[in-house]
């Protein structure tokens, strides 16, 4: 994306300072994100938000800024300038909606940047685990008396195991053969997996498990912490719906306690880190154990299995759709994504027996 482009897509909100400079955060599997320099005392996100895969993005849009609304009304001695440091803070565009659809179909929106701010991909201290399970306890915390009927379901079922499980079952359907062949290895052990990674699902519809406002991409990427380790807030609300509190402890999990990277491809480098995942739940407990119930409590442990799985089959239907949904930079990028999950999956086990 080239600069003279950005800045006039920049241009259409209303920040009243002028672009500088601008890079990109190549992080996210979806959107397109750009880091953008002004002259004035604040820099700023600005997104091109995915409407293939998000259908209803001012929906969307609407959902963030409700979130952040809700959680600045939590701070009401906090300065203008303090909050927009503490909590995700968006700018309007000049037509005053908080969005630009621009005459392409494109839709951007912009966020400040909080200044300092530092993401991880691959966490390497503990308390980094530590301060993220306290990030997510506070974020539930402060949602929890959100009014989820003022949500849309930005994108049904985003979590579900029946769904995700049958959207997996058809690509085997239709993929190519050659593409099945390098999956075989996976195929088998889904069907190992299946039925206990149904349970929470299981639970969910039965009642038994209580559905609230979660976050549902909490992977440890979209935290921020501060220089000294601290965390700031959570970042990409795209998400923000009705669900249970176990796919974003999970999903934290997923990321936090991987020694490597998501799509690592040599699989002897992943392995499941027990100490990082005992100190993000020490940290998530601090928060929530009084607000939590004993069934959501007890299933923490199946909960990081389940998103674990929950991933690898994602990125492995994706593989079979001969990628369509993820950005991919190579031909098999969703096969080694998938591979690298099951490997966890694997390691989780031998260190973690539920
Ligand atoms: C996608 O684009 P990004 O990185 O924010 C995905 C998440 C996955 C994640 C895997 C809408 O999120 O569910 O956990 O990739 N988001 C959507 O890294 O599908
Ligand atoms: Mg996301």
């Amino acid at each position: 994306m080239n600069a003279e482009i950005l800045t006039s897509i920049f241009n259409k909100f209303d920040h009243q300072s002028n672009y500088v400079s601008h890079s990109e955060l190549n992080s996210g599997h979806i959107n397109d994100t750009f880091l953008i320099k002004s002259d004035g005392n604040k820099d700023y996100i600005l997104q091109r938000i995915n409407h293939a895969i998000f259908k209803d993005v001012p929906g969307l849009v609407n959902n963030k800024v409700l979130t952040s609304n809700h959680i600045r009304s939590k701070y009401p001695n906090l300065s203008h300038k303090e909050l927009n440091k503490t909590v995700l803070s968006f700018v309007k565009a000049k037509n005053t909606d908080f969005y630009y659809h621009n005459e392409n179909g494109d839709f951007w929106n912009v966020m400040i940047f909080i200044e300092d701010s530092i993401t991880y991909e691959i966490v390497k201290e503990e308390e980094i685990a530590y301060e993220g399970g306290k990030l997510l306890g506070d974020f539930l915390n402060l949602t929890s008396d959100f009014d989820s009927s003022k949500l849309i379901d930005v994108i049904p079922n985003f979590h579900d195991m029946s769904f995700r499980y049958k959207q997996y079952a058809s690509s085997i359907q239709s993929a190519s053969k050659a593409r099945l062949t390098k999956a075989a290895k996976y195929i088998k052990i889904v069907v190992a997996l299946k039925n206990e990674m149904h349970i929470l699902q299981e639970l969910k519809e039965a009642g038994e498990i209580p559905v609230r406002v979660t976050h549902n991409d909490t992977k440890i990427s979209n935290s921020l912490f501060d220089k000294d380790n601290k965390g700031i807030c959570m970042i990409d609300t795209d998400t923000v719906m009705p669900g249970i509190i176990h796919y974003d402890f999970g999903d934290a999990i997923r990321t936090i306690c991987n020694t490597a990277a998501e799509d690592e491809k040599e699989l002897s480098k992943v392995e499941f880190n027990l100490e990082y995942y005992k100190a993000y739940e020490k940290g998530f407990l601090e928060k929530t154990k009084d607000s939590l119930s004993e069934t959501e409590l007890k299933h923490l442990p199946l909960a990081a299995k389940t998103m674990i799985f929950i991933m690898a089959i994602r990125f492995l239907t994706d593989y079979l759709n001969n990628d369509v949904y993820y950005k991919t930079n190579y031909e098999e990028h969703n096969l080694d994504r998938a591979k690298n999950q099951f490997k966890l999956i694997e390691s989780f086990s031998e260190k973690l027996s539920i």
